[in-house]
Order: structure tokens, then sequence, then C-alpha cells
């Protein structure tokens, strides 16, 4: 048995600059863990509490000194002393700590810091690659999950909250067939990337990037953002349909005002049914794989009409709807809401609650996306742990800037690791 001894915790910056709470976990081997977490701009109503002290005098109010007092003061000395390879026990400990439905006593930074680096510390203890020590937690909840690596979704165009352009949807993706390699997957990715930036170059539309390292181009209309990525794979070996393929995440809560939808390829705003034959259009045209959040996160029905309509044909994933909440999980599972699951340990604030949602999903049938925040740290975590839960997909954004790429490589080093292992 390997003990957690110590927990301290640091506030350090995420990929906007905003301040976010990293923790450390030493073991009473002396092995430290340490391990930060990301924070979203385009965050769900449904999610847990992402603690921040309100205070204008400090960054803005965006400073998170009291998330890591109660780390240091609180929640460290809770799990003090529990056995390191009971992640369960860590988690419910924290859980109990806390005592409120959405995390807001402590803050769900604060709970999730401590979580990943015990997970981490579990790792250690046992001497485990990450991504090995995270299949034995997910077979523990009794998830079937095979070692491989997931296949990439790739973020190459950033809108709505995330982009510095003008388009409402907020993610335009790539998405490499699943039959390719990880390796193959990820230069696919690149070299799209980079005849997307010399279109965009030579159209002169301007192409900063966006949060998640996408270009953040002025075109007209969303579609034209599709539109500019079919013409960019078009000059790529790749084959729109074969190789590659579309797909949106619309983040429709954002631009969702009193039960409309404004959205600047119209001239009116859209009422659900009039976005959703939008949607079918544009499926007609681009041939999507998946998207995400169609409709606003309480528009259960809207929800229930487009899995419906392209049920078979694409994956309806479910983001802020779902909020890795297992209560909203079951409902959408009841309700036929969703048929693919976005999972972000931080919506729901422990490693365990995550791993829950997951085995839930898996049963359900539904596709697994396991995703990174818009506000990133260097921390890999993710990349071990969608590689551990056996995930269909990961989505990290595009494959560019070091928060991003740290997780694209950490995989192609897994990748190199399981060739060399036989596994
Ligand atoms: C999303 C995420 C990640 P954010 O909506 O899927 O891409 O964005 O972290 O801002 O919520
Ligand atoms: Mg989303």
């Amino acid at each position: 048995m390997s003990k957690v001894q110590k927990v301290w915790a640091t506030q350090i910056l995420d990929s906007r600059g905003f301040p976010t709470v990293e923790a450390a976990c030493q073991l009473d081997s002396g092995e430290v863990a340490v391990a930060s977490v990301p924070g979203g701009t385009s965050t769900g109503t449904y999610e847990a509490l992402e603690l921040r002290d309100g205070d204008n005098q400090k960054f803005l109010g965006k400073s998170v000194y009291n998330a890591v007092k109660n780390v240091n003061e609180v929640l460290g000395p809770g799990v003090w002393g529990l056995d390191v390879n009971d992640q369960d026990k860590i988690d419910k400990r924290l859980i109990e700590l806390d005592g409120t439905k959405n995390k807001s006593k402590y803050g769900g930074n604060a709970i999730l810091a401590v979580s990943l680096a015990s997970t981490k510390g579990g790792a250690l203890a046992n001497k485990q690659p990450l991504y090995l020590w995270v299949n034995t937690l997910a077979k523990r909840v009794g998830i079937n999950a095979e070692i491989h690596i997931p296949s990439p979704i790739f973020n190459m165009i950033n809108g709505g909250l995330h982009g510095a352009g003008n388009l409402d949807f907020q993610e335009f993706h790539v998405i490499p067939a699943t039959s390719k390699t990880y390796s193959d997957s990820l230069r696919m990715g690149v070299e799209i990337y980079m005849m997307l930036g010399k279109d965009l170059d030579r159209r002169g539309a301007i192409h900063s990037v966006g949060d998640e390292g996408g270009y953040a181009p002025n075109l007209f209309t969303n579609a034209d953002a599709l539109e500019v990525l079919y013409e960019a794979i078009k000059q790529t070996p790749y084959q729109m349909g074969r190789d590659v393929f579309l797909g949106l995440d619309v983040a429709a809560s954002v631009f969702y005002k009193n039960g409309e939808y404004t959205i600047r390829d119209k001239s009116a705003p859209l009422n659900d049914d009039a976005l959703l034959d939008y949607y079918k259009y544009i499926n007609n045209q681009y041939h999507l794989a998946l998207i995400e959040d169609p409709f606003h996160e309480d528009a259960w029905d809207s929800w229930k009409k487009i899995l419906e309509a392209f049920q078979g044909q694409l994956t309806i994933v479910g983001d802020d709807i779902l909020a890795t909440n297992m209560e909203r999980v079951q409902k959408a599972i009841a309700d036929k809401a969703c048929n693919g699951i976005l999972v972000k340990p931080n919506q729901v604030g422990t490693v365990s609650e995550t791993l829950e949602v997951i085995k839930t999903t898996r049963d359900a049938g539904w596709k697994v996306i396991v995703s990174h925040r818009s506000g990133e740290t260097n921390d890999w975590f993710i990349a071990d742990f969608a590689v551990g839960v056996g995930s269909d997909y990961t989505k990290f954004g595009a494959p560019a800037r070091g928060e991003r790429v740290v997780k694209y490589n950490r995989l192609l080093s897994i990748e190199s690791e399981l060739q060399q292992k036989n596994i």
C-alpha cells in the first residue's frame, strides 16, 4: 500500500493567461505527482463550479487563490494517509468534504486538481505509465477498455467565443478516418492545417488564431468556413469522405436568445426547426461526421429531433447539454437525445465520476470523445486518460500551440511505446 503523504497547490496560468490550479501529491515513498486543471470559455450551466476569487484588483477577478487555499487547508489534509491505489475512495472523500451538488463549496477546480494529481500518484506508485493506470481504474468500474490510440478531431477554424473573427459556430473540425493510424492521422491534420493557412492568406481573410490554435478568419457565413476547409483538403492528397471528414461544434447556447438562434448565414433569426433544416442543408453539402451542441443546452425536444433525423448518418455529440453529469447523461439516454458524449473531467470535478459517466455512455452504445478545454495547461493528463478509457476520439484543438501539441505529442509517444511493447 502506498499512501498520500501530502498534497499542496499552486496558482499557475493557463494558455489564455488566466490563473488556474496546480496540485502536487506526495506519496510516502517521497515521489511527487503534479497535475493542473484546464478552464472553459463556453462553459455550460450544468458544470461543476469553477471557483474564482472575483476580486477585480487581482487578475481582473480571475485569480484562484481561494481554490488553492481550499486544497492546502481542507482537501489536501482530507486525503492524507489514504491509499493512492484507491482512487474511488480518494474522490469520494473529496466529494464528501465539499458536500454540495456542484462542488461550489471548495470549487470543482480545487477538487479536480487533487483528483488528477492523486491519479498520477497512483501511476507512480504502481510504476506504470499513466494510461495503463487509468486503464486499470476504467476496468474497475466495468469499462471494457481496449488500449488503442483514439482518432483525433482537429479544430481547424475557431469561431464563437474562441475566435477573433466573425463566425457564430465555435469549431470547424477535420476528422481523419478511424482506419488510419494515429501518426498518419496527425500528419494529415498538420498538412491540412498548413494548407488552410496558405489558402486563407491568399484569400486575404485575416488568419490570426483563436483560443484553441485554429485559424480565426473573417468570412461571410459559417458555411463558408466549411467551404474553405473543403477547398484546402482538395489541394492535399487526402480525399474527403474517404480519408477525412468534417465536423462542427456549434456551441449553440452561445448565440441563442429568447427561443431563437441568430447566425450570419441567415438574414432573420431561426427557430429550432429552421436551424435543424439548415443543418440538413449543410450536411447535404459537406457530409459531416459529427455535430456537437447543435441546440441550446436545455432544448431537449430539438435534440431528440436531430438525433432522429440523422440517426445512422452522423454522431450527435452532447457537451453543454450533458456537462459530463450523470443525471443529465441518464436523461439523454432515456430521451434518445444524443449518441455521443464530449467528456471533460473538469465539468464534473473528479476522475472517478468521469469514469462512471463513460461507463454509462459506453453501455448505451455512444461514441466517447475525450476533450480538452479552451484554456489549457501543458499537462497531458487527458491524452493518457483518453487512451486508458479506450475512447473513440480525442478533441485537443488545432495541431498547433504548445498546450495542444503537448497532448498530440504525448499520443505519439504512447503509440511508439505500444509498438515497442507489441500491445
Ligand atoms: C467545447 C470546449 C472545448 P470550452 O465547447 O467543446 O473545445 O470549449 O472549453 O471553451 O468550453
Ligand atoms: Mg463544445
